[in-house]
């Protein structure tokens, strides 16, 4: 527990607070935000307040602060959570993870990259080239990442777009010797629609160079960047003409004459040709066709208006998150692992870093709002099992005394959307697959008479009077973080999400090589193709299940951002706004937890292991009748009975700073034993 700072910055640790109450809890934080504390514990979980102005904490002396201390030596901090991943990875071969969570705008992708220059920072002292290498890639992948997957929103000017999960990998010295990125769903509809007052993502501007935020200078920064990393000029250049090919793309319109579908200007038709290295004539054909197969016929079918803009839309779309995954792919390329033989290094760990998309609510809010809300849903979840859970059970499993601690266990929303047959993704499959003409009605009917007694479900049907459900497309979901209206419009072509295969074969076909690398499923001849692809809903729960799976076998270390207004001030502490967080995120929970809890637990054999050089009792072997009664004699002569509880397998320290005083006791007697040795070995003893 950090204790050093002055009371007058309040509590440095929420578990030190006098009592444990709503009240208690957010007078400190409101405390600590007003004199320039964004960061406080909970334990080992750091909540930051975002402070909407440069703090000057980031800087070397800082990090040099931090560097190998204990948690509680310092004043409370993103490095000093990245630096107890760190020594957990490297001084007991842990994979570990920091999962940084809150709602859009609270901060979570600044912490992560925080997180990741301190870690650079703190790695390869020997200056070894290649380790510096990957160092550097790591760091820039972050400005393209966010160049080509970030956009402003109502919530966030910078608000990511995309989820993003970060491995990074270390050699047996603790330093980076590569990484891997996981990316989910791209919001990529953005392409083509934007709220009152959002913009499309960066990189459009960045092109463009016109607009209000610096997107110039980022434009050399993001090309500087992708040199570094490694991208050829070609490959440069082609992200470049995909960029325009989707803004000529928006300009296209079709019109009809007679019977004829036509592209009312067509000059956009032959720019785009250029743009995409084919044809004039087969865009044109692209966007006004579709092959299908009727038996062992292949005809041309023309599209109407209506399905000429929709092929449109979706071309645009469909070739922004293609290139946006490409890009991912070949950072990937570039950072993996290269020439590791754990035979001869040793085992190679992992730090993860997640930064998804936190909790959004706007206006108007769709299938990707849908997706993102329920992947917070996710990791609220694990949250709960891994902090207030799985501690719990564990108290009770080893027979130490428990009073259980409620919490709120949003599992049952995490149902309603995921779960086969009943949840909501189920039923928009189904309607998916329903044959004839399917509606986003028909999916609200499914709904509506799949969830009508589900209590965190509801909609303008089954609740006429609701003053909320303006209108009869709109559904309402209670989620962990508030009440969210959702609009069924689009939920069914977001979730089938068809590129005519035209479009495919199309830019399979470009002799601009770098694009036809995008498109590899180009290749497949019509009637070849017949495999119905999955769902939007099912990939990207699927990808969730297995992101949570990857998390949950790691050691994990928590941040937990809140957004202290809505109006990006520095200034302003909305009581109301934070209070809700702080209910939502259960972290007066998770404090409780922690103060009736153990900072610390380990196996009676493994802590005797560590420690049994400073009492004599145990020191080189003991002769009581288990480890268990070693251990208790051990701790009773250092005289830290009142700290201390037995389980069935597990000694259970409640407090950090008993085991930084065993820790130290232990070193000096490391260091009296080696010299007891060298006395022997020279001879003088
Ligand atoms: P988010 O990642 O949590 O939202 P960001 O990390 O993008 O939020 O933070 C939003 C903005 O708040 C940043 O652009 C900064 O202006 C400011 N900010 C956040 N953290 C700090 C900090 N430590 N110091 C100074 N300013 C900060 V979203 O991506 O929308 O969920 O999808
Ligand atoms: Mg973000």
């Amino acid at each position: 527990m950090a204790e050093h700072e002055s009371l007058e910055f309040g509590k440095a640790d929420f578990v030190l607070l006098d009592s444990v109450s709503l009240e208690e809890f957010m007078a400190n934080l409101k405390l600590r935000f007003e004199k320039g504390r964004i960061y406080t514990y909970i334990g080992e979980v750091v909540v930051s307040v975002n402070p909407y102005r440069a703090m000057n904490i980031y800087g070397r002396d800082t990090i040099e602060q931090y560097k190998g201390r204990e948690l509680y030596e310092r004043p409370p901090h993103l490095f000093a959570i990245a630096d107890a991943a760190y020594k957990a990875m490297k001084r007991r071969n842990k994979d570990t993870c920091i999962v940084i969570s809150g709602e859009s705008g609270a901060g979570k992708t600044e912490a992560s990259k925080y997180i990741m220059q301190y870690i650079a920072a703190i790695t390869n002292p020997g200056q070894r080239a290649e380790v510096e290498r990957v160092k550097n890639m790591l760091l820039k992948s972050n400005c393209v990442l966010e160049a080509f997957g970030n956009a402003k929103t109502n919530r966030n000017d910078n608000s990511s777009r995309f989820g993003k999960y970060m491995d990074i990998n270390f050699d047996f010295k603790g330093d980076p010797i590569g990484g891997h990125i996981n990316n989910y769903l791209l919001e990529k509809s953005r392409v083509i629609f934007q709220q009152e007052g959002e913009r499309s993502f960066h990189s459009f501007y960045q092109v463009c160079v016109c607009s209000s935020i610096n997107d110039g200078a980022d434009f050399k920064a993001v090309a500087d960047a992708m040199k570094v990393i490694g991208f050829t000029p070609d490959e440069i250049q082609t992200v470049y003409k995909v960029l325009a090919t989707i803004l000529h793309l928006g300009n296209l319109t079709f019109g009809v004459d007679g019977d004829t579908t036509l592209i009312e200007n067509s000059k956009v038709v032959a720019v785009i040709g250029v743009l995409l290295a084919t044809k004039e004539e087969n865009v044109g054909k692209a966007l006004l066709y579709r092959t299908v197969a009727t038996g062992r016929d292949v005809i041309d079918k023309q599209h109407t208006t209506q399905e000429a803009s929709y092929g449109r839309d979706a071309l645009a779309k469909a070739m922004y998150e293609r290139m946006f995954c490409w890009i991912v792919g070949r950072i990937n390329d570039v950072i993996e692992v290269k020439n590791y033989d754990a035979k001869v290094h040793g085992k190679n760990t992992v730090i993860g870093v997640l930064d998804i998309y936190g909790f959004e609510i706007f206006q108007n809010n769709s299938f990707e709002q849908f997706c993102i809300n329920y992947c917070n849903e996710k990791l609220q979840q694990l949250f709960i099992q891994l902090v207030l859970r799985q501690e719990q059970e564990e108290y009770q499993r080893e027979g130490i005394p428990w009073k259980h601690i409620d919490y709120f266990n949003n599992q049952i929303i995490v149902d309603l959307v995921e779960l086969q047959h009943k949840g909501i993704f189920s039923v928009l499959d189904e309607a998916c697959m329903t044959v004839g003409k399917v509606t986003d009605e028909v999916f609200l009917q499914g709904l509506n008479s799949k969830l009508a007694k589900h209590a965190h479900y509801t909609s303008r049907k089954l609740s006429p009077t609701d003053k909320s459900l303006e209108f009869d497309r709109d559904f309402r979901i209670r989620h962990y973080a508030g009440d969210v209206v959702y609009s069924v419009v689009g939920f069914i072509d977001k979730n089938k999400d068809t590129l005519f295969q035209d479009f495919k074969r199309l830019l399979y076909n470009s002799s601009n090589p770098v694009l036809k690398m995008m498109w590899p499923e180009g290749k497949l001849s019509i009637t070849e193709v017949t495999k119905r692809p999955l769902t939007a809903a099912t990939l990207f729960k699927n990808s969730m299940i297995a992101l949570v799976e990857n998390l949950a076998c790691k050691e994990p270390y928590y941040v937990r951002c809140i957004k202290p207004n809505d109006v990006k001030s520095p200034l302003l502490f909305e009581y109301e706004r934070c209070r809700h967080q702080v209910e939502y995120l259960g972290l007066l929970e998770n404090v409780r937890v922690r103060r009736a809890g153990f900072a610390n637990r380990q196996e009676y054999p493994r802590f005797l292991q560590r420690y049994k050089m400073i009492s004599e009792f145990t020191w080189p072997n003991h002769d009581l009748p288990s480890d268990k009664e070693a251990v208790k004699r051990l701790v009773q002569g250092c005289g830290f009975e009142h700290d201390v509880a037995y389980g069935k397998t597990k000694v259970f320290v409640r407090t950090p700073r008993t085991l930084f005083c065993l820790e130290e006791q232990r070193d000096e007697m490391v260091g009296r034993i080696v010299l007891f040795l060298q006395k022997v070995w020279r001879g003088t003893i």
